[in-house]
């Protein structure tokens, strides 16, 4: 199997998956799931629930295990593009290549469906705690789903997210930027990333080395996206471009110039790739393509 064949294949469990656990429950829910299944099957690129599945493969943990945390993680990734588009947000009228969710359903239903997917990604984890018959599984399933919820929550992504709306109309310095990039984008990676090892078991060094290189690439991500924000089309990007300069916000970019933004994705990446050497077999080796492909994503 090459690649791209590897890819495709696991790309396309996921979304079976996906769809599987959006399946809706009551008729009278039918606008929520509706909403919900709206933004969760728009296509994502699946990111972070490919890098939690093959980093997990690659340190010997069984997709058993690792699939309902998988798409946990992007139950709660979308969640947070759908409240982050929200007009009380960052007010986006396109996401994934379509309207937004708060377009579509109105903004009561779009919080809804957000804080929908966000307790069933719990509720899917806390499930699968419970099901571990075997104590060491039932420990690292638990320990996985600890840090993921630390990963998302007031000490993480919701922190870096409070964080640029209180800086908005403000010029910010390069530490305050990447306090809050590194909680926005960084920590989802670190839990894709650490949360794949920590379900395998793997020893501290690996974990940490992990937990360390997705904040490095999370980190590239997001000057990768002040530069497509730039450089980019509602076509290529399947959302509005030059939406930060519109609203004055401070990016890599406008701190650092285009080119210098460029590099510093150049630089970030190979220390995340180096941080990666040792993760095994050729799941490893996906793992490090995919890293390495994100520095010259086009969307
Ligand atoms: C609302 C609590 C809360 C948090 C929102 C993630 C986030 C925090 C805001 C999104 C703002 C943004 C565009 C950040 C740039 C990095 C990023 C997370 C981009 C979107 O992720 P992709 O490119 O999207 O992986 P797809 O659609 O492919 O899943």
């Amino acid at each position: 199997m090459n690649s791209s064949e590897y890819d495709t294949i696991l790309w396309q469990k996921l979304e079976e998956e996906l769809k599987k656990r959006i399946t809706r429950g009551e008729v009278m829910d039918h606008t929520l799931w509706e909403a919900m299944e709206y933004s969760l099957l728009a296509g994502g690129k699946r990111i972070r629930p490919m890098l939690l599945m093959m980093t997990g493969r690659s340190l010997g943990a069984s997709d058993e295990l690792l699939m309902p945390f998988a798409c946990a993680l992007e139950m709660i990734h979308t969640y947070s593009l759908i409240h982050d588009d929200l007009p009380a947000m960052d007010n986006d009228d396109y996401r994934r290549g379509r309207l937004t969710n708060h377009k579509v359903y109105g903004g009561a239903a779009a919080i809804l469906a957000g804080d929908g997917l966000l307790n069933l990604a719990f509720e899917t984890m806390a499930d699968t705690v419970s099901r571990q018959k075997q104590p060491e599984n039932m420990a690292k399933a638990a320990a996985a789903m600890s840090y993921i919820a630390a990963c998302a929550g007031p000490k993480g992504m919701i922190a870096g997210q409070i964080a640029d709306m209180e800086s908005e109309n403000r010029r910010l310095d390069l530490s305050e930027l990447t306090y809050i990039e590194f909680n926005k984008t960084s920590r989802l990676l670190m839990a894709a990333m650490k949360g794949g090892a920590v379900l395998a078991g793997a020893e501290k060094p690996v974990v940490d080395n992990l937990e360390l290189s997705a904040g490095k690439t999370g980190l590239a991500f997001q000057i990768q996206d002040d530069i497509l924000d730039v450089e980019g089309t509602l076509e290529t990007l399947g959302k509005m471009p030059d939406s930060d300069s519109k609203s004055a916000k401070s990016t890599f970019v406008s701190l650092y110039g285009l080119e210098n933004a460029k590099k510093q994705v150049e630089s970030l990446t190979k220390e995340a790739l180096s941080l990666l050497n040792g993760l095994p077999g050729d799941e490893g080796q996906k793992v490090r393509d995919l890293v390495e492909s994100l520095s010259h994503r086009e969307h």
